[in-house]
C-alpha cells in the first residue's frame, strides 16, 4: 500500500470548473467559449489564490499574536518561476484542474503555458531565494521575502545570424499578472538626498525629494503545512503630482520628471552577475527596498503603537541579508532607532546587531560590494554619518582586541584616501550577529582568505550553511515520471517533505527490474525534451544519445570554454579519423546561459558556442554522433525541462571559484551524474553519492594556489598537448568563423596568455575522465544504477534542510504553533 500525504483539496472538479467560470465571468468579463487558454489561466491562477486566502491571512495573523520570531528574507532577487503549478499543488488542486479545464474544453498545457514566468533574479542567488521562501512556508516558519517588483525582469536573450547574445528587454508585465496583489493602503515613504543639520543637538536629516514604495504581495503557499507566507515586493511610485504649468509650456518630458524618476528606481533588475556597474541607481533601487522593509516590519509587528518598544525587535524578526545588496540596512535600522525613535547608540546598536545575519555568496573579489562614500553622501547623507561612526566604534574595539596595526587597518569598513569606499561586506560582519558561507568549502574559504581577519577576530560569529533546493518544483513539478516512481519505491510520498528519505531508495539501485524503470524515466524525460526542444526552438534531437547539458551564468570562473574546447577536440577526432564509428559514444551536448550584457569575454564564449554548434551539426561526418544545442534565453521553465532529461551534468568551475552551484544538486536529484571539480557544493555531493558514482577532475584548491604561486603559463600546456593545440588552433584558423582569423583572436589570445581560470591546465584531466564517462555509458544498467545511487543520497540537498540549518544556527526560531 503506498501512502500519500500530498494535500487534497475537497472539493470536485465540477466545483473547480464553476470556480473558473465565475471568475471568468465577473472577473474578466468573458465567456467560456469567448475565452482563450490566456484568460483560463488568469481564472484558474485567481480561484487557486481564493483557496489559498484563508491560510494566508491566519499565517499573517498567527505570526503577529504568537511568540515566533519572523524570518525577513532581504534579497534584490528572488527568481520564483511560474506560479501556477506550484500553487496547485500546494492547495491540494491540481488533478481538479487538470480535469476542469478540460471539462471546459481546453488543453491544461496551454493554459499553464500561457502563465509568463518573472525572472526577477540572475542567477542562482535569486532561485536560492525563491527555494528559501518555499522551503520556510514549508516548514511553517513564519516569514517574509522582502524585495523589489521590477518592471523589467533579467534581459530576454536571443541570437543573432552570427551567434551573438541579443539582449531584449523583458517587459513581463505585459500582460495580466493575477499572482502580485497590489496594496496601495500599506506604503511607506523613501526619502533621498537633501543634507543633515544640528537642531537642538540632534543630527537631522532633511531629504531633498521622496518616493512612495507600494507593496505588491504574493503567497507563498507551503507544502503540505496549512501555511502561506508573504512574499512583499515594492513598486516605486512618485508623490508628485504632474506638473501642470510646466506641461502647458509644452515642456513635457519637464512635467513627468519626477514619476519618471520616481519609477525608474523599480524599473528593472540589474542584468550584472558579479561585476557591478551601473552604481547609483543599483544604491537607489538597494536603499529603497530595504527602508520600505524595515519601516513595514515595524508596522506588522508593532500595529498602530506610536511609540512601541523596538528594543524587542530581534525577537519580533530576524533580517537575512542575501549577499551584500541589502547591507545598506544596517545603518538604516541604526537611523530609524536613533532619529525617528530616539534610542541612544548603544542601545540601537544592540538591537541592530541582533537583527541581522548576512550571507555571503561569493568568492570573488570583484564581487563584494564596494560604495564610494561619496556617493552614499550625497544619495543618504545621515547614512553616510552613521557608516563612519560604525565605523569609528568598530576600529575602536578590534584595537581592543590585537595589537596588529596593519590588520585593523585592513578592516576599516570605510577606506581613506582621497575617494574613501565604504566596503558592504565588512559592514555587514560588523553590524551582524552571523556570517555564514553557501557550502562548506566556501564558508572555509571565507575564513581562511577573503574574511580571514575578522573570522580571527569574530570567528564565532563565522558558521556554515549549505545550500539546498525546493524538491517540489525541481522533484514533483519538473519531473512527474520520476516522482512517481520515487513514491512507488518508498511506499510514500512523505519524501516530498522528508528529503533523506530519498535514502530508502538506496537498496533498490541492487534490483535490476527497478533499476530499468528508473532508465525507462529518463529516456522518457528525453523523448519529452526532445519534443519540447522541436516545438520551441526547432531542434532535432536524438534522445537515443546521452543527454550532456551545462546551464549556468556564463563566466569565465565557470569555464564554459573548458567543455567548448573538449567538445572541439572531440569533433577533430572523429574528422580526422582517429576514431572508428565504433568508438564514438554519441553525445547531444546542451548549453544554457547568459552573458552579462556588458562582459565582452562571456559574450565572445557565446558567439564561440553557437558558431560551433553551427559547424559541427551540419557536418556530415559527424552526423549522429556529435550534436550541439544551445537554447536561447534559458530560465526557470527550461531548467525544469532540461534538468529531468539530462544524463550527465557539467559542474567545471575552477577550484576555489564557485561558492556552492545548486544546478549540480537539482541534477543529482533528478538522476544525472556529474562531472566536476573539487569546488562549492560539488565537494559535498561527492562525498554523499560516493567517488564512485562521480567523475571527479582537475586541480584543486590548493593546487591552483601552488601553480599561481609558481607562476602559471598556459601556453606550455598548449604546446605540450597535441589534442588541444588542434582544438585552439581550429578556432584561431576561422574553422567556426567561416574562416575568419579574427572573430574569436581576444578568446585565443587570452588562453594563450592569461587564462586566469586555468582552463588548459585541467584540459587533460578532463578529457582523460571523458573515457571513464563513455565507458560507464556504454553499460546502461550500470550507469543508471550510480544515477539512482545519487538520486537516493541527494536528500541532504533540499532547502528544507538548509532552512533548518538557518533555523538551528542563525534565526534560532521554528514553526509557528498550530
Ligand atoms: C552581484 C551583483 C552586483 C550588483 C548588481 C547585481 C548583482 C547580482 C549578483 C551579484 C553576485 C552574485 C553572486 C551569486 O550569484 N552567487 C551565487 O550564489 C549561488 C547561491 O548561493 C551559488 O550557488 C553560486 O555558486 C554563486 O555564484
Amino acid at each position: 500500500m503506498t501512502e500519500i500525504t500530498a494535500p487534497k483539496s475537497p472539493i470536485t472538479t465540477a466545483e473547480f470548473a464553476d470556480e473558473i467560470r465565475e471568475q471568468l465571468k465577473y472577473t474578466q468579463g468573458v465567456t467560456v467559449e469567448q475565452a482563450t487558454p490566456a484568460d483560463v489561466y488568469v481564472a484558474a491562477s485567481t480561484a487557486v489564490r481564493r483557496h489559498l486566502m484563508d491560510s494566508w491571512m491566519k499565517t499573517q495573523q498567527d505570526m503577529v499574536n504568537g511568540n515566533t520570531k519572523a524570518v525577513g528574507y532581504l534579497s534584490a532577487e528572488f527568481l520564483m518561476g511560474k506560479q501556477l503549478r506550484n500553487a496547485l499543488l500546494n492547495a491540494g488542486l491540481t488533478e481538479q484542474f487538470d480535469e476542469a479545464v478540460e471539462q471546459l474544453g481546453f488543453d491544461y498545457q496551454d493554459v499553464v503555458d500561457a502563465e509568463y514566468e518573472p525572472a526577477l533574479g540572475n542567477g542562482g542567488l535569486g532561485r536560492l531565494a525563491a527555494c528559501f521562501i518555499d522551503s520556510l512556508a514549508s516548514l511553517g516558519v513564519p516569514a517574509f521575502g522582502y524585495g523589489i517588483q521590477y518592471q523589467y525582469g533579467i534581459f530576454k536573450q536571443s541570437f543573432n545570424e552570427q551567434g551573438q547574445q541579443i539582449e531584449n528587454p523583458e517587459y513581463w508585465l505585459a500582460n495580466e499578472e493575477p499572482w502580485g496583489h497590489v496594496d496601495y493602503n500599506r506604503s511607506q515613504r523613501v526619502d533621498f538626498g537633501g543634507y543633515v543639520a544640528d537642531e537642538d543637538g540632534k543630527r537631522v536629516w532633511h531629504p531633498a525629494t521622496c518616493v512612495r514604495a507600494v507593496p505588491v504581495d504574493y503567497m507563498v503557499p507551503g507544502y503540505a503545512s496549512g501555511r502561506v507566507n508573504t512574499l512583499r515586493l515594492w513598486t516605486a511610485k512618485s508623490y508628485d503630482e504632474f506638473d501642470l504649468l510646466t506641461f502647458n509650456r509644452s515642456d513635457y518630458l519637464n512635467a513627468v520628471r519626477p514619476q519618471v524618476d520616481a519609477e525608474n528606481i523599480s524599473k528593472i533588475l540589474y542584468p550584472e552577475d558579479s561585476t557591478p556597474q551601473g552604481k547609483r541607481l543599483r544604491l537607489q533601487q538597494q536603499y529603497f527596498f530595504v527602508s520600505a522593509s524595515i519601516h513595514d516590519a515595524i508596522r506588522v509587528f508593532y500595529p498602530g503603537q506610536d511609540k512601541p518598544d523596538l528594543t524587542t525587535f530581534p525577537d519580533k524578526i530576524t533580517f537575512q541579508l542575501n549577499d551584500t545588496h541589502p547591507v545598506i540596512g544596517i545603518p538604516e535600522l541604526m537611523r530609524v532607532l536613533i532619529d525617528e525613535y530616539g534610542y541612544d547608540w548603544d542601545t540601537a546598536w544592540d538591537i541592530t546587531t541582533r537583527t541581522f545575519n548576512y550571507t555571503c555568496h561569493t568568492l570573488l573579489p570583484e564581487a563584494l560590494e564596494v560604495w564610494p562614500a561619496n556617493l552614499i553622501g550625497e544619495l543618504l547623507p545621515r547614512h553616510l554619518e552613521i557608516i563612519y561612526q560604525i565605523n569609528d566604534h568598530f576600529l575602536n574595539e578590534i584595537a581592543g582586541k590585537t595589537r596588529d596595526k596593519a590588520k585593523i587597518e585592513r578592516m576599516r569598513i570605510v577606506t581613506e584616501g582621497d575617494d574613501p569606499q565604504v566596503r558592504m561586506a565588512y559592514l555587514a560582519v560588523a553590524g551582524g550577529s552571523h556570517v555564514n558561507g553557501v557550502a562548506e568549502l566556501h564558508s572555509q574559504l571565507l575564513k581562511d582568505i577573503t574574511l580571514k581577519d575578522f573570522s580571527d577576530l569574530y570567528g564565532e560569529k563565522f558558521t556554515n550553511v549549505t545550500n539546498g533546493v525546493t524538491p517540489r518544483r525541481f522533484i514533483k513539478l519538473a519531473n512527474p515520471r520520476l516522482s512517481d516512481l520515487i513514491t512507488e519505491g518508498l511506499g510514500t510520498d512523505k519524501w516530498l517533505s522528508d528529503l533523506e528519505l530519498l535514502k530508502g531508495l538506496e537498496p533498490l539501485a541492487q534490483d535490476d527490474e527497478f533499476v530499468k524503470k528508473f532508465a525507462e524515466v529518463k529516456h522518457a524525460n528525453k523523448v519529452s525534451f526532445a519534443n519540447y526542444a522541436k516545438r520551441q526552438y526547432g531542434f532535432d534531437m536524438n534522445p537515443d544519445t546521452m543527454f550532456n547539458s551545462m546551464i549556468k551564468r556564463l563566466h569565465e570562473y565557470k569555464r564554459q570554454s573548458l567543455k567548448i574546447l573538449a567538445l572541439i577536440a572531440r569533433y577533430a577526432d572523429i574528422k580526422n579519423g582517429n576514431m572508428s564509428a565504433d568508438d564514438v559514444m554519441p553525445r547531444t551536448v546542451i548549453f544554457g546561459a547568459k552573458s552579462a550584457p556588458g562582459y565582452y569575454m562571456a559574450k565572445l564564449t557565446i558567439q564561440l558556442i553557437n558558431n560551433v554548434a553551427r559547424v559541427v551539426n551540419n557536418d556530415p561526418d559527424v552526423k549522429g554522433k556529435l550534436n550541439v544545442f544551445f537554447p536561447w534565453n534559458y530560465n526557470v521553465r527550461l531548467a525544469q525541462h532540461l534538468i529531468p532529461a539530462t544524463d550527465l551534468d557539467e559542474q567545471i568551475s575552477q577550484a576555489g571559484k564557485e561558492a556552492s552551484g545548486t544546478g549540480n544538486m537539482k541534477f543529482a536529484l533528478n538522476g544525472a551524474l556529474t562531472v566536476g571539480t573539487l569546488d562549492g557544493a560539488n565537494v559535498e555531493i561527492r562525498e554523499r553519492v560516493g567517488a564512485e558514482n562521480f567523475f571527479l577532475f582537475g586541480m584543486t584548491v590548493d593546487e591552483v594556489e601552488e601553480l599561481y604561486a609558481k607562476g602559471y603559463g598556459p601556453a606550455a600546456y598548449y604546446e605540450a598537448n597535441p589534442r588541444l593545440k588542434q582544438a585552439i588552433d581550429m578556432i584561431s584558423n576561422g574553422t567556426f568563423s567561416n574562416g575568419d582569423r579574427n572573430t574569436f583572436a581576444p578568446l585565443v589570445a587570452d588562453w594563450l596568455t592569461k587564462d586566469y581560470f586555468m582552463t588548459l591546465a585541467d584540459f587533460d584531466s578532463y578529457t582523460a575522465i571523458q573515457s571513464d564517462i563513455e565507458a560507464l555509458y556504454r553499460t546502461p544498467l550500470e550507469w543508471h544504477r550510480k544515477a539512482l545511487i545519487n538520486v537516493a543520497n541527494s536528500g541532504y540537498f533540499s532547502s528544507d534542510r538548509s532552512i533548518e540549518d538557518y533555523l538551528e544556527r542563525i534565526w534560532h526560531t521554528g514553526p509557528l504553533a498550530d
